[in-house]
């Protein structure tokens, strides 16, 4: 059997109960066996697949708050720190009922692959907790970022572990969050991403997510002779990755005509307004009906299906397992040409194959949401030499890391004769450096 099997086969009965984390395993492992088969013997003798895929350490705290009722609430609270073998840990903190171990595990696994795509040194952690921020109170919010740093603040450090945002963790729950880390810790320091711009936040953090998506999907276009100019294009997720993605379509002259929460989906034909979109979702925190009350000609309908609205470029920018096959199917049929992944892990592996098979230029979100990552890391850098940059130094550095990530993957397939690959080139890439870490670092 080869290396690549034995490894998956030991992953899948140690992991049985965590089907997310499995399925990252397999989509990486799996794309990686041209470079694996050509280093078999070393890597075996390393351990290297088994060490890369057994996390550092994982946390698991209880995390008690007290509601406005005077009721106290206890959530879980989780973090990964999988590898640092090229830089602290570094990823996001998701807010949201359904997190849980599989959950983080999987985005801690490829949040290692991502970072080293963005060239910065920064190695691959996440966490979290199974807390809805949904319809709770400022107070309440507060209190539970509290309680939950109160423990997480043990085990992170600016130059050992930086957490940032990720879904339901935006700007207010990093502000409550740094307070308390720096009330405990007597410290001021760059230990959190993502933070305010008046107390050593970075300008076009906010945006770098979905900007980054739509720099590295223009790339993409240029290079296969197209321009964003006058596509249709199809996004869901209605939060941060979505919405700046959306902003940043429309100024390169593409038309996005869907945004979608957990409960529904718009379909607006004279194109998403941004402005609108933002009231409703970052100031309200309200749900999509708002929307659509607000703009006669938008569709409002429950439950899923923006995949089935015919477009040029589709940007999955919601959540895991999102993109199914049948909807691949659809895109397909409509003449979508290309698919960048804004959220993490949205599409099912058969979807991915099926785009990919059906001539779909497909660019999975290691590399096509990296960008939100890469301008954490921008961050980190400013506040180690006590500076700001301008936004227009910020997003030019995450343009050309963008730009850069979309010819190293495309040189990553090419090199393995799988040209046009790239998930293979991304996670390639992303595993060479890691790889060539670990093993100059020694068994550790
Ligand atoms: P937000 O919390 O800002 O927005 C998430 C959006 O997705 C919301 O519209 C939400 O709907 C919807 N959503 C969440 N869970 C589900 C679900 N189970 N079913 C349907 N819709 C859902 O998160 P982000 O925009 O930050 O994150 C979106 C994705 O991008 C995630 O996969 C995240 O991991 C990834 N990502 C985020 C980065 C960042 O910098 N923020 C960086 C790289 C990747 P509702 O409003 O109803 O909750
Ligand atoms: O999935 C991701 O890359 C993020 N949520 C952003 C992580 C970060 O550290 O900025």
């Amino acid at each position: 059997m080869s290396y690549v099997d034995e490894v998956l086969e030991r992953v899948k009965a140690k992991n049985a109960s965590e089907p997310e984390f499995l399925q990252a395993v397999e989509e990486v492992l799996d794309s990686l066996r041209p470079v694996i088969d050509a280093n078999e013997e070393t890597y075996r003798k390393e351990a290297l697949l088994e060490r890369l895929t057994e996390p550092d350490r994982q946390f698991k705290f209880r995390v008690p708050w007290v509601d406005d009722k005077g009721q106290v609430q206890v959530n879980t609270g989780y973090r990964v720190q999988f590898n640092n073998a090229i830089g602290p840990y570094k990823g996001g903190l998701r807010l949201h009922p359904s997190v849980n171990t599989g959950i983080i595990k999987f985005l801690g696994f490829e949040q290692i692959f991502k970072n080293s795509l963005t060239s910065l040194p920064i190695g691959g952690g996440k966490g979290g907790a199974d807390f809805d921020p949904k319809g709770k109170s400022d107070r309440e919010v507060m209190a539970f970022c509290q309680s939950f740093m109160t423990e997480l603040c043990k085990y992170i450090g600016a130059d050992v572990d930086v957490p940032a945002g990720d879904i339901g963790t935006g700007a207010r729950e990093i502000g409550y969050m740094f307070g308390q880390y720096k009330k405990i810790k007597s410290t001021y320091e760059g230990v959190l991403t993502g933070k305010g711009l008046t107390y050593g936040g970075s300008l076009a953090r906010t945006e770098a997510t979905g900007y980054g998506l739509l720099y590295i999907t223009q790339e993409l276009m240029k290079c296969h002779g197209e321009s964003m100019e006058g596509k249709t294009v199809v996004i869901s997720g209605a939060g941060n990755v979505a919405i700046y993605a959306t902003q940043k379509a429309q100024q390169m002259g593409a038309k996005v005509v869907t945004c979608s929460d957990s409960t529904g989906w718009i379909y607006d034909p004279d194109g998403i307004d941004v402005a609108l979109l933002k009231e409703v979702k970052e100031v309200k925190r309200a749900r999509l009906t708002e929307y659509a009350a607000a703009r006669p000609n938008a569709e409002y309908h429950e439950g899923r299906g923006v995949w089935q609205i015919k477009c040029d470029i589709a940007l999955p920018c919601a959540t895991q397992n999102e993109l199914l096959i049948e909807d691949a199917k659809q895109l397909v049929a409509n003449g979508c040409k290309a698919v960048c992944e804004g959220a993490n892990m949205p599409t099912t592996i058969d979807a991915t194959k099926y785009l990919q098979e059906n001539g779909v230029w497909f660019i999975g979100g290691k590399a096509a949401n990296a960008g939100g990552v890469a301008t954490s890391a921008l961050e980190m850098s400013q506040n180690s030499e006590r500076l700001s940059w301008t936004f227009e130094e910020v997003d030019s550095k995450l343009q050309k890391i963008m730009v850069d990530i979309y010819h190293n993957i495309d040189d990553a397939a090419k090199r393995y004769g799988h040209e046009g690959d790239y998930v293979m080139g991304a996670n390639i890439a992303g595993f060479e450096k890691v790889a060539t870490a670990m093993i100059a670092q020694g068994v550790c």
